[in-house]
């Protein structure tokens, strides 16, 4: 190590901005947002940049057969697990500049500088870069961090398909071919500890001065989908008391939810997608699908809130068809509490206003959470503006959490007790 010097000190705030905003070209909307969805042509291009990234900084490059990119840094003692950082780089369709991308750009930027510190340690550390996290294109997300923890099976991801019908084995080539020097890995190659580096995505920090949170857990998710089927009909010549009206039992449906999920202000339920068919205005509506997301912090009671819809939707006694399934379920995950006290430790020798707190959005950092030792660092963003073009952070912001990250990772990867942090 030079001189004593910490890698945090090597971090360089406008060489990581650089790299934020380069990113975010990638599927860049008008609005100053970024559509960049998973497996998408932009995605594919912003993948290249990583590879790019990870040969000037002599990393070796692996890729499995979800598409996850991992970028090694190698440890002194090869057998040991390497410690892992990252998040995801593909975006919700108006999504913003900093959502899982900053996880990337800082997971190079902390490997980077402990370069630069001349800091050689004893692990490898991975940057992971995990396939469609947001589900926004291929429903539900996670995907390439379940598929990495074996939460859920690859033969159930691949068929999935997008609103055009182009399922994930149709788009998953196209990815894996522009990144032909990446060597292929198996999933579930060990790994000792994960943490991962995110924007809020909401006002807490902004609100309370504090420039890095320290997550100690992500709350729980049920994802869901109602379909309510009735028949195609003339809208001027079929009788009231004949119709099958979808989009009526469905707004019925969708008003019986709001007023009897939401009691709990903790509680956060969102209808986010409804597709009708035909959807044409002369034609009664034969099919509406929608999509349910609850989230809670209590899993007991977050799985009573979808036993209510279902019952809600089992009530439902009017002409039309009505089905309703789960595609998603995960209850809260609590972090580990060595990870939590590595994080605060470093916002301590760095002097930076921190705070202890629950992650209220979903993330990876779940996935690996189930085999490792795992936590994350959240920076402020704007307002708590995400999943929303406006979506904003301050380079400083995002220099200070990558400083907490590079001087976390090397403590843990000089951590050599594999009781400690796993592998
Ligand atoms: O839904 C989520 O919480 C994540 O941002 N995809
Ligand atoms: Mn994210
Ligand atoms: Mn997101």
């Amino acid at each position: 190590m030079s001189d004593g010097k910490r890698a945090s000190d090597f971090v360089d705030e406008d060489r990581l901005w650089q790299r934020q905003m380069y990113l975010a070209t990638f599927g860049e909307t008008p609005k100053g947002g970024v559509n960049r969805q998973a497996l998408s042509a932009e995605e594919i291009e912003a993948r290249k940049v990583l590879m790019d990234w990870s040969n000037e900084l002599g990393l070796t490059a692996f890729v499995d057969d979800i598409g996850n990119l991992f970028f090694r840094r190698e440890g002194l003692d090869p057998g040991l697990a390497p410690v892992m950082t990252g998040s995801h780089i593909d975006s919700q369709p108006t999504g913003g500049k900093f959502d899982g991308s900053y996880g990337v750009v800082a997971a190079f930027e902390a490997v980077q500088a402990i370069i630069d510190a001349g800091i050689e340690l004893q692990r490898p550390i991975e940057v992971a870069v995990w396939l469609n996290e947001e589900g926004s294109r291929f429903a539900p997300g996670m995907m390439g961090s379940e598929a990495y923890a074996g939460v859920r099976k690859l033969k159930e991801m691949l068929p999935v398909t997008d609103r055009e019908g182009v399922s994930v084995e149709d788009a998953l080539p196209g990815a894996l071919a522009a990144t032909p020097a990446a060597t292929h890995r198996e999933f579930g190659y060990p790994v000792s500890a994960f943490i991962e580096a995110h924007i809020e995505q909401g006002p807490i920090l902004e609100a309370e001065g504090k420039v890095v949170g320290v997550v100690t857990g992500i709350q729980g998710v049920r994802r869901m989908r109602v379909r309510v089927t009735g028949e195609e009909a003339h809208a001027g010549t079929t009788p009231t008391a004949e119709r099958k009206d979808a989009i009526q039992a469905a707004s019925k449906i969708v008003t019986e939810l709001y007023a009897r999920i939401n009691e709990d202000p903790e509680t956060k339920f969102t209808i986010g997608m409804m597709n009708i068919t035909p959807n044409v205005p002369s034609v009664i509506a034969s099919e509406v699908l929608f999509s349910i997301d609850i989230r809670h912090v209590e899993s007991t009671y977050l799985e009573e809130l979808a036993l209510r819809v279902e019952t809600i939707c089992g009530e439902q006694d009017g002409p039309c068809e009505v089905e309703v399934w789960r595609i998603a379920e995960s209850d809260s995950v609590y972090f580990d509490d060595r990870m939590t006290g590595a994080v605060e430790a470093a916002c301590v020798a760095l002097e930076t206003p921190y705070r202890r707190m629950f992650s209220a959005a979903g993330h990876d950092a779940r996935q690996l959470s189930y085999i490792c030792p795992t936590t994350m660092i959240f920076v402020p963003c704007e307002k708590g503006i995400s999943h929303n073009e406006a979506e904003n952070a301050t380079p400083g912001d995002l220099r200070d959490g990558a400083c907490v990250l590079a001087d976390v990772l090397t403590k843990l990867g000089n951590d050599t007790d594999t009781g400690a942090t796993g592998a």
